[in-house]
């Protein structure tokens, strides 16, 4: 269960994109991401299956990293590398037994009473959010914060934390700053169709500074 988490760790989104995941994931990998998560609340079982595999195989010709948003069954069947669940998914002690113990499993948290309960499980990274307002979500959890993301890495040891909500290239910073060893992005990253590969670079950079 170690695996190497890169300061940005771009999220899929075919609607703000317009553009397929495996689409988006090339262009995500040829702006430097070597792991990426394919979230996608509205396509069909099916079709989300179809999708994923394709994508699947572009990450695998880069050596990058696929996890999956939810789908543990869709993770098992490709064996991508990973899953992120949320609050309301499979319980991660179930996804780990399906998926081994060589895959990353990752773990949305809005509060610090859930990011110290998922410090207790077995898992490769805890996500807590959203920093920052975001529309990204449909009924998202309230604004955490940055004081509450310092409070969560003091509370978590050395487990690796990702923040995710509303963080841009002029936030980037300060999450760091607050204690996040990644960045979790959706639209700053993918919303411009014609950018993406140029929006992850510049992230990048800017939070390898
Ligand atoms: N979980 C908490 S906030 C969020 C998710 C999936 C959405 C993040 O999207 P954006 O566009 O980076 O704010
Ligand atoms: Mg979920």
């Amino acid at each position: 269960m170690s695996f190497n988490l890169p300061k940005v760790y771009p999220i899929t989104d075919t609607r703000l994109s317009g553009l397929s995941h495996a689409e988006q994931v090339t262009r995500l990998i040829h702006g430097g991401a070597t792991l990426i998560q394919i979230r996608d609340k509205y396509a069909a079982h099916c079709e989300f299956y179809h999708q994923t595999e394709a994508a699947f195989q572009v990450a695998r010709n880069h050596n990058a990293k696929l996890i999956i948003n939810d789908r543990v069954d869709i993770a098992l069947a490709l064996k991508v590398d990973g899953v992120h669940l949320g609050q309301s998914d499979l319980p991660v002690e179930a996804a780990r037994r399906l998926l081994g113990e060589d895959a990353i499993i990752g773990f949305s948290t809005h509060n610090i009473t859930q990011a110290k309960l998922a410090a207790t499980m077995p898992l490769d990274y805890i996500a807590f959010g959203p920093i920052f307002q975001t529309s990204t979500k449909e009924n998202p959890d309230p604004v955490a914060g940055l004081a509450a993301l310092r409070e969560v890495r003091a509370s978590i040891g050395s487990l690796p934390l990702v923040a995710i909500g509303g963080i841009d290239l002029f936030n980037a910073a300060k999450v760091l700053g607050a204690g996040a060893d990644a960045l979790a992005t959706i639209s700053e990253l993918v919303a411009g169709r014609v950018e993406i590969e140029e929006n992850m670079r510049k992230m990048l950079t800017l939070a390898s500074s």
